[in-house]
């Protein structure tokens, strides 16, 4: 995936005609469209692929399974176009190895260490750090940490080295673009604060120029 902006758009618009309609005002601004549960089961799957014509797709699935299912859907995912899918760290190095042997040389795989809202503190954070650890033992691309806590994607950036992190919980959740790239972050991923934007394209280019500031 490519690292021009920095900023990954989470689309989360459930409405098919809005969601194509925001991924065109903000091309100019991002490096991929982040594709969740809402969008797929409103629009279909085929959307994987119709807007992997148009930039790189990150397939949020956070897929937590046995190897087996896993497998099945990496392969799905990948085989509609994503360049990238998210999983689970939690189920453990077995799952985990699974679906960076999947995606092979065809795909990334993240993986969730912390999660941002205030549920993620309740149990993803108490093993974040193991969880990183086993991440790169996995051979993992990256890994997903928050940016609702900064010094959390510090702590993460320490045990990785050069893997890259996406960072959400930008604007709607309370962090900043800027702190989590300073902290640590190749990416920084926004969904309500653009897509529920009076003028996505101009608040995704503030967000770029956020970014640029501080590079
Ligand atoms: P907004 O809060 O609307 O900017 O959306 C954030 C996006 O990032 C949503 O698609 C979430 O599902 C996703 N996300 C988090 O918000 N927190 C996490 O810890 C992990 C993710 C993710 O894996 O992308």
């Amino acid at each position: 995936m490519r690292k021009d902006t920095r900023l990954i758009l989470a689309l989360d618009e459930t409405d098919r005609k809005k969601a194509l309609d925001i991924v065109d005002k903000v091309s100019n601004y991002i490096d991929a469209v982040k594709i969740n549960w809402p969008l797929v089961l409103s629009a279909g799957p085929e959307m994987i692929t119709e807007l992997s014509k148009r930039t790189d797709i990150v397939c949020d699935f956070k897929v937590a399974d046995i190897p087996n299912t896993v497998h099945l859907i990496v392969e799905n995912a990948i085989s509609r176009g994503a360049s990238a899918v998210i999983v689970h760290a939690f189920t453990g190095e077995d799952s985990l190895t699974e679906a960076v042997n999947t995606a092979g040389k065809d795909a990334e795989i993240y993986a969730v260490t912390e999660m941002s809202h205030p549920g993620g503190k309740m149990f993803t954070a108490l093993h974040a750090e193991e969880m990183a650890r086993m991440g790169v033992k996995c051979g993992v691309a990256g890994f997903i940490a928050p940016a609702t806590r900064p010094e959390r994607v510090k702590a993460i950036r320490e045990i990785i080295g050069n893997r890259k992190i996406m960072s959400p919980g930008i604007g709607a959740q309370g962090g900043s673009a800027s702190a989590a790239i300073s902290a640590g972050a190749d990416y920084v991923i926004v969904g309500r604060s653009i897509y529920k934007s009076e003028d996505p394209e101009a608040t995704a280019k503030n967000i770029c120029e956020e970014i640029r500031a501080i590079l």
